[in-house]
């Protein structure tokens, strides 16, 4: 390899101008995510559109490693539920990851096996840290993209099965025009 290897991106979309991998999460991939699951087959009758997008550098997925990437939010609601990812825990539980924040407005959900939540505000400029152990989801809050670099140890590894089943404690909804943080109805988790 050649070194330094560049990932440039291009305004306004904040897209990188190569890139190894492009996984590209419409609606059906988030069945069961939303809290309103009315509101979420009345929009995927009208088109199964595209809610994250995220483009990836190909590393091999060993400790040493520093996966990294670009992930687009775009803006939109399922009832009164922001867009949002699918979340995840690493499959090596005691990894941790770095967001930093390029374009748009948005809230990190955060949780614990044991139960302890956290929800941290994204804006540009802002570089967020998910410790070890906690399970993560962004969520957009703003009218445009929500843009994002991430980078986590090439050991992790990703644990979807467990968010799909239980849920996140805490939801990101819309309340009177505002970003509200609200216990999710639907977690299963005990
Ligand atoms: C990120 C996420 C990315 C998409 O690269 O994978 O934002 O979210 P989901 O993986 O939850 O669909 C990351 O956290 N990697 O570990
Ligand atoms: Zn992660």
């Amino acid at each position: 390899m050649t070194l330094p290897f560049t990932f440039d991106l291009v305004p306004p979309h904040m897209t990188p101008t190569k890139f190894d991998n492009y996984i590209i999460r419409k609606l059906t991939a988030l069945n069961n995510q939303f809290a309103d699951s009315q509101a979420y087959e009345i929009l995927l009758a009208k088109d199964d559109i595209t809610v994250y997008e995220v483009y990836e550098i190909k590393l091999p997925e060993q400790a040493g490693e520093l996966l990294h990437g670009i992930s687009i939010v775009h803006s939109g609601k399922v009832g009164n539920e922001y867009f949002m990812t699918k979340g995840h825990f690493h499959i090596v539980l005691a990894t941790a990851e770095i967001y930093y924040c390029l374009k748009g407005e948005g809230m990190m959900v955060m949780e614990t096996p044991e139960g302890e939540s956290s929800v941290a505000e994204l804006r540009p400029g802002r570089i967020l840290y998910v410790p070890p152990c906690w399970a993560h989801r962004s969520v957009n809050t703003g009218n445009g993209d929500l843009v994002t670099l991430f980078v986590y140890p090439g050991n992790a590894g990703h644990d979807y099965g467990t968010i799909e089943t239980k849920g996140f404690r805490q939801l990101v909804i819309e309340r009177d025009g505002i970003p509200t943080i609200i216990p999710n109805p639907h977690w299963t988790g005990e």
